[in-house]
């Protein structure tokens, strides 16, 4: 592979940082009042502002050139057709396929996937259905009350963060509970007070043999033959996976088996099977809505030119600040309460697909890739880690997201909150110099030594960057539009990093690390196998164990 570093369009945009090194924002901003329609853009009433970042028309152009020049349009197509792309997996990665609305085939090795997706997904609606108006009930003929997702990773965070986001489409009598965590003290937590018999467990796992899923599952199962008997498994137990052997070893009968293909990524599976939860929550005709909003994101990102396609623009922008403005962290702020999951998603989403430091043909990459994604609800963010956004020694690039109207009638709940997230973007850009801070020290009666003294902490440098995403509404529809977004947002940076996104050798070692250790705290001899500090924290552990 050519370096990455050394080509046209890269050196190209380092020459022009060093041009623009020393504009801020503020002054783009005063030079030109047509900057907010020159940079930002509309689709189905989602609006992407990104006009408060540390660009000029000619950073974006030089940018499309590089995602020119990495090939992405090649890439995206290649995606779209079904094509190996997640080449270390040998697999297609097809999770548009999944909300594929258009009546275009897509095929894989020759096979049109289309009417087995149409069919899993009939399947999966009908029985989300059935549970939501009880005619598929537990084994004593109660309706079901509580279902609990049992899952971890791509298979836990996407359906969580999704019905946390759409509550106000749930029912108060129809409760999601999710266990993810092999701590016992999240399954006993989500069990306590349940009623067995009117209890659905899901177990969601695509290769059906992640520890934390297995061992939660299991304990499910006891709890639920405690109190019901064993031939009550199948009115209570479903699986969502690609492994059925192991999915009939566990006892789950075909009928209570949703399946999906290879070619979905844990972090991508939301769509699939791995949604029932999200169907069950918000019902057939939403979670079709949900796909609609992904689909239509999908086409605009098929066809939409570089520089108008949002989620061509969102992912140029992240490689602008990690390799040329070396950014290490982005963050995510929901001015949303619902959304106050979306960071840990998109934690997922953008860590472990480009966390990585090899490309495709397994050459080290000679640039910084991922950067570190975290991220709080607004304005619960601005009361911590806001002070370093705006005082900081880093730059610290952050999405901020909100819709305009609200599911609550507290109109002024949602206008103090919307006050904060544009108040907080126009802060971080402008800043505040030192006349102005003078003066509203001055005006505070300060003087002489105390007004020298405070003035240096209370300067704002500004020039720091946003991007607004603004949605009329938080909906299936719009929701779907969100996280498709930034799934295509991922997979254009991912092409310029020339990396495969879509695998995850660092997660599939946690799988293994634990397995010998585990073996050696079932028994109570000490360990001397390791490095001093291993053996040192196990024996610890062990002697705590006896004699604590
Ligand atoms: C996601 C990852 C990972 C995976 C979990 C759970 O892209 O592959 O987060 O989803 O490790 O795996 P299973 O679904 O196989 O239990």
């Amino acid at each position: 592979m050519a370096s990455l570093r050394n080509s046209s369009a890269w050196q190209a945009l380092a020459a022009h940082q060093r041009t623009i090194a020393g504009m801020r924002m503020r002054d783009l901003f005063a030079a030109d009042v047509s900057r907010f329609d020159k940079f930002s853009l509309t689709l189905d009433g989602l609006l992407l502002d990104y006009s408060k970042n540390r660009i000029s028309g000619e950073t974006m152009r030089l940018l499309c050139d590089l995602a020119r020049q990495a090939g992405l349009e090649k890439w995206r197509d290649r995606m779209f057709s079904g094509q190996t792309i997640n080449t270390t997996e040998g697999r297609a990665v097809l999770h548009v396929a999944l909300r594929n609305r258009s009546g275009r085939a897509i095929e894989v090795d020759g096979e049109d996937v289309m009417p087995k997706v149409e069919a899993a997904l009939r399947r999966m609606l009908a029985f989300a259905e059935a549970v939501r108006d009880g005619s598929r009930a537990g084994a004593t003929g109660k309706p079901i009350t509580d279902v609990i997702n049992i899952g971890i990773g791509g298979s836990h965070l996407g359906p969580a963060m999704v019905c946390r986001a759409l509550k106000p489409f749930q029912r108060a009598d129809l409760r999601l509970h999710f266990v993810a965590n092999v701590d016992a003290n999240q399954i006993s937590e989500a069990l306590n007070g349940l009623d067995p018999a009117s209890t659905l467990f899901i177990v969601a796992s695509k290769t059906f043999t992640t520890e934390e899923t297995m061992t939660n599952a299991a304990t499910a199962k006891s709890w639920l033959i405690e109190a019901l008997g064993g031939q009550a498994v199948g009115r209570h137990f479903v699986a969502l996976s690609s492994n059925a052997e192991a999915t009939a070893a566990f006892g789950i009968e075909p009928a209570n088996l949703f399946e999906f293909r290879d070619w979905v990524g844990g972090r991508f599976s939301l769509w699939s099977a791995i949604g029932l939860a999200i169907a069950i929550a918000i019902g057939a005709e939403r979670f079709e809505e949900l796909l609609s909003g992904a689909h239509a994101m999908d086409e605009h990102f098929r066809a939409a030119p570089l520089a108008e396609n949002l989620p061509v623009i969102l992912g140029l922008l992240g490689i602008w600040y990690v390799n040329f403005l070396a950014a290490e962290s982005h963050a995510v702020i929901p001015y949303d309460q619902r959304l106050e999951l979306l960071p840990a998603y998109l934690q997922q989403v953008e860590m472990e697909s480009n966390g990585k430091g090899v490309t495709r043909d397994g050459e080290a990459v000679d640039c910084a890739t991922a950067p570190i994604v975290f991220g709080e609800a607004g304005t619960i963010g601005q009361h911590s880690f806001f002070q370093l956004l705006h005082q900081g020694t880093r730059l610290v690039p952050a999405d901020f997201i909100a819709a305009a109207e609200s599911h609550h009638s507290l109109a002024d709940h949602h206008a103090i909150l919307l006050a904060n997230f544009f108040a907080q973007t126009e802060a971080l850009m402008k800043g505040r110099g030192e006349a102005e801070t003078r003066a509203e020290l001055k005006a505070a009666g300060l003087t002489g030594e105390a007004l020298e003294g405070l003035l240096p902490h209370k300067l704002f440098a500004g020039n720091r960057p946003t991007n607004s995403i603004l949605l009329r509404r938080l909906d299936p529809r719009a929701l779907g539009m969100l996280i498709a977004l930034y799934e295509h947002k991922v997979f254009v940076q991912g092409v310029i990093w020339e990396i495969d996104s879509f695998d995850q050798w660092g997660v599939e070692l946690g799988k293994q690390l634990a397995k010998t250790v585990l073996r050696e705290l079932q028994d109570d001899r000490p360990v001397d196998g390791h490095d001093s500090s291993t053996n040192g924290l196990i024996n610890e552990y062990k002697r705590l164990q006896l004699f604590g």
